[in-house]
């Protein structure tokens, strides 16, 4: 069965190309049959990697293509993820299982609104990857990706291909606790990098700050069901600044070259949630003011 790539970004080209190497049948799905000529221009997907150059000639079609589609991977930012899988949802078939591959929480209900006959795997991943081209990715951080189902813990048998494919992964029976974390984390570190401008190492000047945050983070994983996310977060938090230290969070990445963060995924989605369960947020709420006024003088979208 062959596995198909919607999102032909930095993960998505990641995991098409090692599992394209480990022979397991994969192709892309591109956006229009405009963007399907340009990548049959390219030739393939470039990837960097240890600082070896390759060409992957993996095969891909456009969305009009009518073959159905028994396993995807949506590897999308979670802004986009609703409207790509609405593109392509009448091509999934029946019990065709869709790997989410976005940080942050929401985009994942989002999609599994859209697809109540087929199965959502959320997904929760540390790899590094950019892009430095059209249809070039750089490997750029080894890291690990969580997998799981909400509603069946039951492992799909396909995971034997990503251990083939050498994506390094874990079954998680519990992915929404991991996602939870994730997100406090992200919660606690990025924004504040993006306010001060520093890296993530930096923010040891602003110790106060983070503690603020993560004590209110403890309390919203908590009152949201959530409990073994919040157990030691603040160890958690400091330990990735640390291990962290030297690189700029991707959201103040992202907030440097201009593009759209993901913010309503993240400390947007905590804020709601934190409205929703009536417990005093204020560190979190001031923090979300004072990242959308800096979004708006950077000309960048709130949401
Ligand atoms: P990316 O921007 O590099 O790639 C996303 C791709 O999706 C782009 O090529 C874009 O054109 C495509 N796309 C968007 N809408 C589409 C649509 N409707 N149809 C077809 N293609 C569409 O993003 P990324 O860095 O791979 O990130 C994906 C997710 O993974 C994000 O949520 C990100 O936060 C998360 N993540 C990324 C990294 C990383 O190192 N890049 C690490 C961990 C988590
Ligand atoms: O995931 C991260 C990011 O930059 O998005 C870390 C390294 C955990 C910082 O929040």
């Amino acid at each position: 069965m062959s596995w198909h790539v919607l999102g032909a970004g930095s993960l998505g080209s990641l995991w098409a190309v090692r599992l394209l190497r480990a022979g397991v049948p994969v192709q892309l799905i591109l956006r229009t049959p405009q963007r399907l000529a340009a990548y049959r221009q390219a030739g393939g997907l470039t990837l960097v990697e240890g600082g070896q150059t390759t060409l992957h000639a993996i095969a891909a079609s456009d969305l009009d293509d009518p073959a159905p589609i028994a396993r995807l991977l949506l590897a999308c930012k979670a802004y986009d993820a609703a409207e790509a899988i609405a593109a392509v949802a009448h091509r999934l078939a029946p019990g065709a299982e869709v790997i989410l591959l976005q940080n942050g929480l929401g985009s994942q209900d989002e999609v599994a609104r859209q697809l109540p006959d087929q199965r959502c795997l959320p997904a929760s991943s540390t790899e590094g990857a950019f892009r430095d081209g059209d249809w070039r990715v750089v490997f750029a951080g080894q890291g690990h990706t969580w997998l799981g189902d909400p509603l069946d813990a039951t492992p799909p048998a396909w995971l034997d291909e990503l251990q083939r494919s050498q994506i390094p992964h874990t079954w998680s029976p519990d992915i929404l606790a991991r996602l939870w974390r994730k997100l406090a984390l992200n919660c606690a570190i990025n924004p504040l990098t993006v306010l001060y401008g520093c890296r993530n190492g930096e923010l040891a000047a602003h110790r106060e700050e983070v503690e603020a945050l993560c004590d209110e983070l403890v309390t919203l994983l908590t009152a949201c069901g959530q409990p073994e996310a919040a157990q030691d977060l603040h160890h958690e938090v400091w330990r990735v600044i640390e291990a962290t230290a030297a690189n700029y969070s991707s959201m103040y990445q992202d907030v440097t070259a201009g593009r759209r963060t993901e913010i309503s995924y993240l400390l947007g989605y905590a804020c709601a949630a934190a409205e929703g369960t009536g417990l005093p947020m204020a560190h979190l709420q001031a923090v979300q003011r004072r990242l959308l006024a800096h979004l708006d003088r950077h000309g960048l979208p709130r949401y």
